[in-house]
C-alpha cells in the first residue's frame, strides 16, 4: 500500500496537544469504531476497537499524543482465534479491553456465537498473540484490572456488573462470580471498567443502550466486591439531555479512561455523527475527551459540555495489490484463501458462490469508510465472467444492507449495474451495457447525503450510473453494530459450476477523503 498523502496526521506536534487538555480532532478514529479500550505503556497509547463479522478482527492503534492515531495491525489474526462461521453485524467479537501489566499486553473480549469470554496475551503489540484463553465468567465486555496482586475479570451477566479473579495465565476463575453494581436504572448495564485511584476502586460502566440513551455512569467503593455508591452526579458523559439534544453526535457511551504521562486524565467512548435528520451510516466511532479527576472526587468530563466533532484533514491512499495488504483491509468472516490472488500488482478475486447478501463467507475486501466525503475507485483489468456472475465495488453496512456497482454478465452482455439491497428488497438501479470494453473503472464518491456511482471504459471520460441515499445504507434503516465499509467484491452467479470459476483482477484502490481531494 502507497500513502501518497498521510498529510499533517503524522506531523502534528504532540506535545501543543497534551498541554491544551483538549480533543482538537473528533472522532480521533472515525468510521465504524465502536467501544473502544486504551491503555498507556510509558509515552505509547494503544487502543482497540469491536470487530463483530470481519476477519481480521479487533484493530490496534496506536498514539503519542492521543489526538493522531495510525492502525499498526489487528489482535485476532488467525482461525484458530477468530472463528467467524455464521456471524454478522450483530454477532462475533463485540468490545475488547486491552491492559498491559508487568511486559504482557492482554486483550479480553467476547466472540458472541463462538464460544465467549476469551483473552490474548502477547509480550510485543504486533504479536504473536496467543491462542484464546477461554473464561468461565459470562456476559459480554469483560474488562481486566490488575491491582492488590490480583488479576480481577469484570463482564455483565444477567445485566449485572459481576466481578471476579482469574489466573492471568490460564484464565482459571479463582472465586465465585459477584454482582457488584447494576447502574443507576439505565437499561443495558455494560461495558465496565474498574480503576484503583486514592484508596477507591472506580467503577465505569455504560447505560441505556448503544442508541440515543447511551450514557457512561460511575460508582466506586473502597472494598473492590462493594458495596458500591452511585456518583451523585451522574451520568458523567450523555448526549441524551437538553444540553446534547443539539449535536450532531449522538449515543456516548462505553467508554476507558487513560492517564497520560503528564497526570492529565482523558476518556475514549463511542459515539455516532447523524446525518441526513436522525440517520447514522459511519458506524460508532471513537471519540475523545479529557478529563478532570480531583484527588478523592468524582470525575468530570468534557468540563460538563457536549462534545463537538471535528473532522480529521482529507487525505488519500492507494493501494497497488503489490504488498501485503496493510491491516485495514479485513474480509467478511474467515476468507477462503483460494479466493484471493495478489499477483504482479494486481488482486484476483475469485467469484464464491455466495453473494454478499447470503452472508457465507463471500468473496469480498474492504476498508471502513471513516469520512462521509470521500472518494473510492478502483479498475478492473481483467475478468472471466459467465452468465450470472457479478464482480464490483460495494457499500456494505451487513448483509441486509449495501449498494453494490458491479460489471454483470448477463446471458452474454457485459453490464455495468447499480444494484441496492435492502432486507427483502433487491432492485437494479441502473444498468448499461458496456460492450467489449477489456477494461472498467468503477468509482464511488459522496458527499454525506447520497452515494453516488461512475464508471468508465476509459480511465478518464466516468459517467454518472446513479445514486443512493446514505440513510438508506443507515443503520436506523437496516440495523447491525458496525458502520458501511467500502470494499471489493467477485461472484460466481451462475448455480450450475462451483465458485473458483469466474474472476475479476483488479489493478488499484484508491481512497480518499474530503473533498474529492
Ligand atoms: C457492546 C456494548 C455496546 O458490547 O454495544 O455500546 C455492544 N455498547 O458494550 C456491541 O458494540
Amino acid at each position: 500500500m502507497k500513502k501518497l498523502l498521510t498529510l499533517s496526521l503524522l506531523t502534528l506536534h504532540f506535545s501543543l496537544f497534551l498541554s491544551t487538555a483538549a480533543a482538537q480532532i473528533n472522532p480521533i478514529v472515525p468510521g465504524y469504531h465502536p467501544d473502544p479500550s486504551i491503555c498507556r505503556v510509558d509515552d505509547d497509547f494503544y487502543l482497540v476497537n469491536s470487530s463483530f463479522q470481519y476477519f481480521p478482527g479487533v484493530p490496534l492503534y496506536h498514539s503519542r499524543d492521543l489526538q493522531h492515531w495510525e492502525q499498526i495491525g489487528n489482535v485476532l489474526t488467525r482461525e484458530s482465534q477468530l472463528p467467524l462461521k455464521d456471524a454478522s453485524s450483530w454477532l462475533g467479537i463485540y468490545a475488547p479491553t486491552i491492559r498491559y501489566h508487568e511486559g504482557t499486553f492482554y486483550m479480553i473480549t467476547t466472540n458472541v456465537g463462538h464460544g465467549g469470554n476469551f483473552m490474548v496475551t502477547a509480550n510485543s503489540l504486533f504479536g504473536p498473540w496467543s491462542e484464546p484463553i477461554w473464561l468461565q465468567q459470562q456476559g459480554i465486555d469483560p474488562s481486566l484490572l490488575f491491582a492488590d496482586g490480583k488479576c480481577y475479570m469484570v463482564s455483565n451477566p444477567d445485566n449485572m456488573i459481576t466481578l471476579c479473579e482469574i489466573d492471568p495465565v490460564t484464565g482459571r476463575q479463582l472465586t465465585p462470580s459477584k454482582g457488584i453494581w447494576q447502574g443507576t436504572g439505565g437499561r443495558y448495564p455494560e461495558g465496565p471498567h474498574i480503576y484503583k485511584k486514592d484508596g477507591y476502586y472506580y467503577l465505569l460502566i455504560s447505560e441505556g443502550g448503544t442508541e440515543l440513551a447511551h450514557s457512561i455512569t460511575m460508582a466506586r467503593s473502597r472494598n473492590i466486591y462493594g458495596p458500591y455508591e452511585a456518583n451523585p452526579a451522574n451520568p458523567i458523559l450523555t448526549h441524551c439531555n437538553m444540553k446534547g439534544q443539539s449535536s450532531q453526535v449522538q449515543g456516548t457511551g462505553h467508554g476507558d479512561l487513560v492517564q497520560d504521562a503528564q497526570g492529565q486524565w482523558w476518556i475514549v467512548f463511542l459515539a455516532y455523527r447523524n446525518y441526513n435528520g436522525s440517520y447514522h451510516h459511519l458506524g460508532r466511532e471513537t471519540f475523545l475527551a479529557p478529563v478532570e479527576w480531583p484527588d478523592g472526587g468524582w470525575p468530570v468530563v468534557n468540563g460538563g459540555k457536549p462534545v463537538e466533532p471535528n473532522q480529521r484533514p482529507p487525505f488519500r491512499e492507494r493501494t497497488e495489490f503489490d504488498r501485503p495488504l496493510g491491516p485495514e483491509w479485513v474480509y467478511l468472516q474467515n476468507p477462503d484463501s483460494a479466493c484471493y490472488w495478489m499477483h504482479k500488482g494486481r488482486m484476483r478475486l475469485v467469484g464464491s458462490n455466495y453473494d454478499l447478501k447470503a452472508n457465507n463467507r463471500p468473496t469480498f475486501i474492504g476498508r471502513r469508510q471513516e469520512a462521509p466525503e470521500f472518494t473510492f475507485e478502483t479498475m478492473i483489468a481483467f475478468h472471466d465472467l459467465y452468465d450470472g456472475d457479478d464482480v464490483g465495488i460495494c457499500a456494505y453496512q451487513m448483509h441486509e444492507g449495501y449498494a453494490q456497482a458491479c460489471l454483470s454478465n448477463i446471458r452474454g452482455e457485459m453490464l455495468v449495474r447499480l444494484c441496492l439491497n435492502l432486507k427483502n428488497v433487491n432492485v437494479t438501479l441502473a444498468s448499461r451495457n458496456i460492450g467489449n470494453s477489456p477494461h472498467l473503472w468503477l468509482r464511488m464518491t459522496s458527499d454525506s447525503k447520497v452515494y453516488k456511482f461512475y464508471y468508465a471504459t476509459n480511465g478518464k471520460d466516468y459517467q454518472e450510473l446513479g445514486d443512493v441515499d446514505c440513510s438508506l445504507l443507515s443503520t436506523e434503516t437496516v440495523g447491525g453494530f458496525t458502520g458501511v465499509t467500502l470494499g471489493l467484491f467477485a461472484f460466481n452467479g451462475n448455480t450450475r459450476y462451483q465458485s473458483g470459476r469466474s474472476f475479476a483482477e483488479f489493478d488499484y484502490v484508491e481512497y480518499s477523503e474530503g473533498n474529492g481531494e
